[in-house]
């Protein structure tokens, strides 16, 4: 059965290429449909963003898509930058404006009340309305400054738990191991069996 994953984020869409590997779909991205225009994320929560993309993909292609929206939590800014933390430092920042607006805002935050949480949900869903969702969590720390060049986004500067390297000193398949897309795909694989066509 195809598979069309519904994201433009290139790091995610390695990352997710690789965790599904093993699962006899057929990966398909969404650059092969470039009438799929701009899916305006404008929900409160992952799961309402995850959903929307899920879907609007899923029938605007006619195969099953799989959407994952993501993002950092952090504990002393009380959960943000949370689903907005593609534009935390404004529509169409880099990866580096993001990760400099987060350490600037927490250059004053003593070392024990840095942690953290990457959550991760993820939406399946079937052009005949069918859908499973899951959701995964890594928890960690924020660092004073920048170490790393593997991973995407907010990597460098993410400690998980249980080491000293941040995720972007991680390979991708150590960071696909514990990370909160690793974990919530795990999950939805338990889940999809229920809609996927044998
Ligand atoms: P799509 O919507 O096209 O999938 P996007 O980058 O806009 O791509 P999100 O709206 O889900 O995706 O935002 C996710 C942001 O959260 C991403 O741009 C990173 O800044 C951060 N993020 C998510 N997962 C991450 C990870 O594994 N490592 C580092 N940062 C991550």
């Amino acid at each position: 059965m195809k598979a069309v994953i519904a994201t433009k984020n290139k790091g995610k869409l390695k990352e997710l290429q690789r965790l599904l590997a093993d699962f006899g779909l057929e990966i398909i991205s969404l650059d092969e449909f470039d009438e799929i225009g701009e899916i305006v994320e404008d929900g409160v929560t992952f799961y309402e963003n995850a959903m929307k993309k899920a879907k609007t993909v899923a029938e605007k292609t006619g195969l099953l898509a799989i959407a994952d929206d993501s993002g950092l939590e952090v504990d002393a800014l009380g959960g943000r930058p949370g689903v907005y933390s593609a534009r935390y430092a404004g529509e169409g920042a880099s990866d580096e404006e993001n990760y400099q607006k987060l350490l600037q805002e927490m250059k004053d935050v003593p070392k024990d009340k840095r942690g953290a949480q990457f959550r991760c949900v993820m939406v399946a869903y079937r052009p005949d309305g069918k859908w499973v969702t899951s959701e995964g969590i890594c928890r960690g720390r924020i660092t004073q400054s920048p170490r790393g060049d593997q991973g995407f986004g907010y990597d460098p500067v993410f400690v998980p738990e249980g080491d000293t390297r941040t995720m972007a000193q991680l390979s991708r398949d150590e960071k696909n191991k514990i990370s909160h897309r690793g974990h919530a795909l795990s999950k939805l694989k338990e889940e999809i069996w229920k809609i996927i066509d044998k």
